[in-house]
């Protein structure tokens, strides 16, 4: 009796998912090999572009800030570029970037290299080109280096630095 019966179940409950049969044990496998094949993974290896080359003629600098000059604790700092467009972190478009101010950091960060996020490498993924800074009194060093959307560096041809004496 049961023989006959079981084929006609599996008929039923195939496009299920075998929630309610009662011969749950039986139609387990050949449930699992059905949906094995829809399980194939494609790997993204070597999905990463290359690092855009820098135009010619590309540059960023302080747009208000002048080499020594003196600042009070508080001050709106203005960055500018030329030739490169500023981007939101994220895409990977050729001549264009987002800013990264280092405080009291190296002249540059090797082109390629990631940008360390801390308080003393301060992102500008949203594409802002103004920043609120706050310094202690004292001479400190400021740099502009410019990156790619993940926040690679494109190195000293995209960078500046200036020293100023905060009062
Ligand atoms: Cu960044």
């Amino acid at each position: 009796m049961k023989h006959w019966l079981l084929p006609a179940l599996i008929i039923l409950f195939a496009a299920c998912n075998n929630s309610g049969g009662k011969d749950e044990t039986k139609d387990t496998a050949a449930v699992k090999s059905e949906h094995d094949t829809m399980h194939q993974m494609q790997s993204t290896e070597g999905g990463v572009p290359e690092l855009p080359a820098v135009p010619e003629g590309a540059k960023v600098y302080f747009k208000n800030l002048k080499d020594n000059a003196t600042i009070s604790s508080s001050f709106k700092l203005e960055m500018s570029t030329e030739v490169m467009r500023i981007d939101t972190a994220g895409p990977i478009v050729a001549g264009s970037g987002h800013h990264h101010l280092l405080i009291n950091g190296p002249d540059s960060i090797a082109a390629g290299g990631v940008i360390p996020m801390d308080s003393l490498h301060i992102h500008f993924g949203k594409g802002q080109t103004e920043y609120e800074l706050k310094l202690p009194p004292g001479k400190h060093k400021l740099t502009l280096q410019m990156a790619d959307g993940i926040h690679r560096s494109y190195g000293s041809r995209l960078a500046a630095s200036i020293h100023v004496t905060v009062k």
